[in-house]
Order: C-alpha cells, then structure tokens, then sequence
C-alpha cells in the first residue's frame, strides 16, 4: 500500500447550480441520514447565492458557483495543511474547482477524472452553458479567465499528469479543447476492448506523479447499477470494476484527496446508487488492498 494510512476530513457541498438541475443538492445530507457512520462527520460548505449576471448564458451561476469553490479551497487547503486527506462530498462536479485548486497549492498533484463526460468543455465551446461541464478544463488554464483565477492565479495542474477515464459522451468542440491542450482520454470503448487490467497497466505507465488527486464522477457507472445521477450515459463501469480501479490507486499512488460528486438521489432507484456511494466512501475512508 503505497498511501499512507491518512486522517480524512470530509467535506459536503450541497451545490447544483453547475448542473442547473434539481436534486443533487440533496446528496449529502440523504447519504447522512442512511449511512451516519460513513457520512456523519461531514463539515458542510454552504452555497451561498451571489448576484449573478444573467448576460453570461455561456456560464451559468458563474458568481455563485466560484463563490462556493473559493470557500472549498480553503477548506481543502487547510485540510491538507494540517496533515488530512480532503474527500469532498457532492453537489455536481462543478465543485472539483475548488476542492482541486486548494490541494494544488499545497502540492503538485496528478489528477484521474473518472467520468463519462470530459468536463473539459469552455465557456466559447459549451453548448449547455453548464458549469459542471468546465472544471477540469479551467483547472488546466482554459476558458473564462474567472474560473481560471479561482483561489489563486493560473492553472492548477499539468496536462501531462492528467487523464480522464470512462468517458462516452463528450462535444464536439469539447474534443477539440482536449485535443490542444493534449489531455490523455482512456474511453470507455477502450476500456471494454483492451479490458480493465490492461487499462490500470496503461495509467500506471503514464502516470508519472507521486500525488494524485482523484474526481470520481458517479455517472462513471453504468446507469443500470446508478441511475441515481443528474446526466446518465450508457454503459459504462460495474461497481465492481471500480472498487478495483480504487483499490489499484490507493496501492500505486499517494492520494492526497477525492471528489464523490453527481449523486442525485432524486433519480435513484431502490437505493442503489446511494449504497454504492456508500460503499465507495467506506474504502476511499479505510483503504485496504
Ligand atoms: N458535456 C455536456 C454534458 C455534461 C457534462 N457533464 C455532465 N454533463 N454531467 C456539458 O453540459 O458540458
Ligand atoms: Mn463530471
Ligand atoms: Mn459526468
């Protein structure tokens, strides 16, 4: 086991402005109410609602949203300060923002973006206008200036430590953006024809970075196994393809902190997602490989 055993300091945001849909907002606190022992100590970060300017269709809750993520990344900067891994509870992955660019000012960091979508969307390629589809691309310097500068100035991470796995639905002009600034995409076509262990073999050998920083988005899963997310895709990974996925990155690299985010209990069926959630959160807590 490479990471060591770490104090974890879990951190909720109840925020759905990047979707700009109901119902994710409520993830944390059902994940506290049916499963206290995982989710009880959680310090929440509040979305408090700035004023926005509505002229920026291309950037929804721009205000509101960098607002929140500025409140994160000192939240996760401090964690990390005093010794803690930051794990941050969602709302939509807007919020990767912060809890990534509070850690990257600590550390250098990699990061794996487990995801069927990019989110490397800018605000002149976005069609949705959405937030939650542009993190990872301003964590890297590309797009509106705003999210860029959020927490401290510039890019938070290197292009060169960076993949993104699982993804099955992304723009076009989404593609174009990933392509120049030369961001590594293992697709999950690739991940059905090459197989799961020939894929962990592929990141171990790219990734070349002691820390690494993991945004887990839940609709990586194929929506048979979690329907409970705001944008499902088709396909996608088995629960049990990613506690392995997991278990091979807490073994082969540091992890300095993780994002759960996407859960939407409104669309969940029978409990499902929220018990994989669950389930997910207890060995990111208690990592055993
Ligand atoms: N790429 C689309 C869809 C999307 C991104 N992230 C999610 N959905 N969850 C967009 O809106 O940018
Ligand atoms: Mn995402
Ligand atoms: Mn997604």
């Amino acid at each position: 086991l490479y990471s060591e055993k770490m104090k974890n300091k879990m951190l909720a945001v109840p925020m759905n402005l990047g979707a700009n849909k109901a119902g994710i907002e409520f993830g944390p606190e059902v994940l506290e109410e049916y499963y206290p022992d995982t989710f009880g100590e959680m310090t929440y970060i509040d979305v408090e609602k700035q004023r926005e300017n509505f002229n920026e269709p291309n950037l929804k809750y721009k205000n509101t949203i960098l607002h929140t993520c500025n409140k994160l990344a000192e939240a996760t900067n401090e964690a990390v300060r005093d010794g803690f891994r930051p794990i941050t509870i969602g709302g939509d992955h807007s919020i990767a923002l912060g809890s990534i660019s509070g850690v990257s000012l600590e550390k250098e960091i990699g990061v794996i973006w487990i995801d069927a979508h990019g989110d490397m969307n800018t605000d002149e390629s976005t069609i949705s206008g959405n937030i939650h589809g542009m993190p990872l691309a301003a964590l890297l310097g590309a797009g509106d200036r705003d999210l860029v500068n959020c927490f401290y100035e510039g890019a938070k991470i290197d292009p060169k430590n960076v993949i993104i796995l699982g993804a099955r639905d992304l723009d076009v002009k989404e593609r174009e953006v990933i392509e120049e600034l030369g961001v590594k995409v293992i697709h999950y076509d690739d991940v059905m024809h090459k197989g799961l262990d020939h894929i962990l073999d592929e990141i171990k050998d790219y990734l070349k970075i002691d820390n690494l920083h993991i945004s887990f988005d839940v609709d990586s899963i194929d929506p048979e196994h979690a329907p409970g997310v705001s944008t499902p895709v088709r396909l996608g990974f088995s629960p049990e393809d990613m506690f392995k996925t997991f278990k091979f990155l807490f073994k082969n690299y540091s992890i300095s902190s993780v994002d759960i985010v996407e859960y939407n209990p409104v669309n969940d069926k029978n409990g499902k997602t929220m018990d994989f959630v669950n389930e997910l959160t207890e060995f990111v807590l208690n990592p055993t490989v």
